[in-house]
């Protein structure tokens, strides 16, 4: 697989991403959106990839299916809630998952133009010509992403009051909403740590390649390995701060 080829086609979106001429929005469920520009981007990629491997499946969002022995992991619009209100912090991510593994992932923001990606065993890289690598902060230092999934306002509570402790015990928290973005911050040594309690395959499959081959931790909030084939939590960090904040989520 000449995953060179595949990096030209994930920044190609970007012509897609921009053109907002007739942007239409959906709801798949109460504040869940999906937009004309999710499908489009779905299908251009799609349709791409199946001629450069023809044999490998697909599990994307937007789409039924399932994860699959050898597929593409694709989230066409990862924080799409930012592009509804062109808020300019979204990604396209996608990740090669084969033999129980995933071998490539690629994240791109088309609003600042930059790409994460990373072959397994091969480092995590910027722009695809900077290696990359976590921050060494501890949490005292640290700037800690808080995910939220604004569909469920019921999990609020106890959320905002991780949120609360992790704050008091941190330099400062962000919300980018965009979890693939998060996980490539921490990669890059923009943020120290993340978590959130609803994530899907597609939000996080390219950025947890990115985020072990650039020197991170990534777990479920029991402390293992992430299940790419279902909703999960996420905890994800550099080594220092990963630990910090399992210790605190499993407070509530
Ligand atoms: C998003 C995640 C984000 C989460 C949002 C949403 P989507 O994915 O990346 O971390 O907080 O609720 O799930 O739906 O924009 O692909």
């Amino acid at each position: 697989m000449d995953y060179n080829e595949v990096l030209k086609l994930v920044k190609e979106t970007k012509s897609i991403i921009f053109n907002r001429d007739s942007f239409d929005v959906n709801l798949k469920g109460k504040l869940d959106f999906v937009t004309n520009i999710d499908i489009a981007v779905s299908n251009y990629l799609k349709t791409e990839l199946k001629k450069l491997a023809p044999n490998v499946e697909f599990f994307c969002e937007e789409e039924k299916g399932a994860l699959s022995d050898n597929c593409w992991i694709l989230d066409p619009i990862d924080g799409t809630t930012n592009l509804v209100y062109d808020y300019r912090m979204s990604a396209v991510s996608l990740a090669h998952y084969k033999n129980g593994e995933v071998l490539f992932g690629a994240v791109y923001n088309p609003f600042t133009d930059e790409m994460f990606s990373a072959i397994k065993g091969e480092g995590a890289w910027y722009n695809c010509e900077q290696k990359i690598s976590v921050s060494k902060r501890e949490m005292k230092d640290a700037l800690i992403e808080f995910g939220i999934n604004c569909v469920h306002k019921e999990t609020a509570d106890k959320n905002f009051q991780i949120a609360k402790e992790i704050f008091k015990n941190c330099v400062d928290i962000r919300r980018v909403s965009s979890a693939a973005l998060d996980l490539c911050y921490i990669s890059i040594g923009r943020l120290d740590g993340y978590f959130e309690n609803i994530l899907k395959p597609w939000d996080i499959a390219a950025g947890s390649l990115i985020l072990t081959e650039a020197g991170g931790v990534i777990t479920d909030y029991e402390g293992n390995a992430v299940n790419l084939s279902e909703p999960t939590s996420v905890i994800a960090g550099n080594c220092k701060v990963h630990p910090k904040l399992k210790e605190i989520v499993n407070k509530y």
